[in-house]
């Protein structure tokens, strides 16, 4: 089996119909990935051991993906050198403009990437991951582009 690149965390089993969507595009690039519930306000040692132990064990990106009060992203940021890319889940409360907030507004010197709410951020932090990975990985870059040119290819000229 091939070490995973890419660690995909969320803070709840209940982030995972969002975070799959990274999942998926990264199965569709062929990027080694793991996924794992870590919770900074639930599991807050889980979360210590994963994001101390990150980059000793081969990840190269980590996405994290949580909703409301969402500290998981900036939390596992504090916590290592990896790029790490934050996706707002999209809460009941506030239609996950809070978690956008929490996961956008780090203070200056610990950076999360932070992507849209919901769905789309979860695919285009898992895009995002492969892009990062594929500046060197020759193999990964080709699959990427032909990706991107099938996006492209399946546009439509006119709306109908
Ligand atoms: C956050 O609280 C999680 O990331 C999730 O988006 C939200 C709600 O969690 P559950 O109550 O569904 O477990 O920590």
């Amino acid at each position: 089996m091939t070490s995973p690149l890419v660690g995909i965390i969320m803070g709840s089993t209940s982030d995972w119909e969002t975070m799959s969507h990274a999942a998926a595009i990264l199965d569709r690039l062929g990027v080694a990935h793991e996924t794992r519930v870590v919770s900074a306000h639930r599991t807050p040692q889980r979360l210590y051991d994963y994001a101390t132990g990150a980059a000793a064990r081969g990840l190269k990106v980590i996405v994290a993906g949580a909703g409301g009060a969402a500290h998981l992203p900036g939390m596992a940021a504090a916590m290592t050198r990896l790029p790490v890319l934050g996706v707002p889940v999209e809460s009941k409360a506030l239609n996950g403009i809070d978690s956008l907030l929490s996961i956008a507004q780090m203070p200056g010197g610990v950076p999360v990437g932070t992507l849209a709410i919901g769905r789309p951020g979860a695919i285009n932090a898992g895009l995002l991951a492969a892009a990062i990975l594929a500046t060197t990985d020759d193999a990964l870059a080709a699959r990427l582009e032909a990706w991107r040119a099938e996006q492209t290819a399946a546009v439509a000229e006119t709306p109908e």
